[in-house]
C-alpha cells in the first residue's frame, strides 16, 4: 500500500507550512504511515491528468490503492478512520472529534480565508481599507468564541485528535496577522500542536521542498 499525495512544486509561502498539504502530511505522520509526494506546478494542476484527481485543480490530493481523494477534510478523516492516534475509538467522543474537524473547516477557516482575500487579492481595491476592519472583526468574534471554549485545556475535547490537527492547521494561517497572539490560550494551543513530533516531521518535509527549490534556483544562477 503506497500512499501518494500532491503538493505545490513551489509553494507561495516559501515553505512556511501554510499550504494545505501540511495538514495531510501531519495526519500521515501522526498515523505512522509512510507516503510519497508528487510535486505539481500551478500549470500542471489545471491539466487533465491532475483534474482527473482533483476537479478544482488544486492540491493536495491523496492516492492509495486505486482510491483517489481530494479535500483535506475528507483526506484527514480517511486517514484518521483507518489508523490509530487521530480519533477516539468510540462514540460519543469520536463523533465529537469529527465535529471539531468540521468546525475548523466550515466555521473557523472561512473568516480567516477572507482576511487573505481582503489583504492579498483585494488589497488594491479602493474599498479595501474600509472592508479590512469588518473582516478582522468577524475573525475576532469567531476566534474569541473558540478561545472561550478551549479555556485552559490542552486540546478541544480530551486527548489530541484530528479535530485539533485541523483546528491548529487553520489557526496557523492567522498568525502572520498578529490576531492569534491576541488570544494567548489559542496561541499556546497552536504552539502545542507545532511541538508535536509528527507536526515537526511534516513541517520539515514541506520546508525541504522549498529549500530544494531555492538551492536549485541559486545553483542555476551561479
Ligand atoms: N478546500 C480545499 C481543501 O481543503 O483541500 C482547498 C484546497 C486549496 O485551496 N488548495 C490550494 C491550491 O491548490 C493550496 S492550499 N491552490 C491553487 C489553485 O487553486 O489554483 C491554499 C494556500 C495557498 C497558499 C498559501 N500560502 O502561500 O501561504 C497558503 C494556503
Amino acid at each position: 500500500m503506497t500512499i501518494t499525495i500532491t503538493a505545490f512544486e513551489r509553494s507561495p509561502d516559501g515553505g512556511k507550512g501554510l499550504a494545505r498539504d501540511t495538514r495531510v502530511r501531519w495526519a500521515l505522520e501522526e498515523a505512522g504511515q509512510p507516503y510519497a509526494v508528487r510535486l505539481v506546478s500551478f500549470q500542471a494542476m489545471k491539466q487533465p491528468a491532475h483534474l482527473a484527481l482533483h476537479p478544482f485543480g488544486q492540491i493536495p490530493t491523496y492516492e492509495e490503492d486505486g482510491l483517489a481523494l481530494f479535500e483535506t477534510g475528507a483526506i484527514v478523516l480517511h486517514i484518521a478512520e483507518r489508523h490509530a492516534g487521530l480519533l477516539p475509538d468510540a462514540d460519543p467522543a469520536r463523533a465529537r472529534a469529527i465535529a471539531w474537524m468540521f468546525a475548523a473547516l466550515n466555521t473557523v477557516e472561512p473568516p480567516i480565508l477572507e482576511l487573505v482575500t481582503a489583504k492579498i487579492l483585494e488589497g488594491d481595491k479602493p474599498w479595501a481599507a474600509e472592508r479590512l476592519p469588518l473582516v478582522l472583526e468577524r475573525i475576532r468574534t469567531r476566534v474569541g468564541q473558540l478561545s472561550t471554549r478551549l479555556g485552559e485545556a490542552d486540546w478541544l475535547d480530551g486527548a489530541f485528535s484530528a479535530g485539533d490537527l485541523m483546528m491548529v492547521s487553520v489557526l496557523l494561517r492567522l498568525r502572520p496577522s498578529g490576531v492569534l497572539d491576541e488570544f494567548p490560550n489559542l496561541a499556546a494551543y497552536v504552539a502545542r500542536g507545532e511541538a508535536r513530533p509528527a507536526y515537526r516531521r511534516a513541517y520539515a518535509a514541506q520546508a525541504a521542498v522549498a529549500a530544494g527549490q531555492r538551492a536549485a534556483a541559486g545553483g542555476a544562477g551561479a
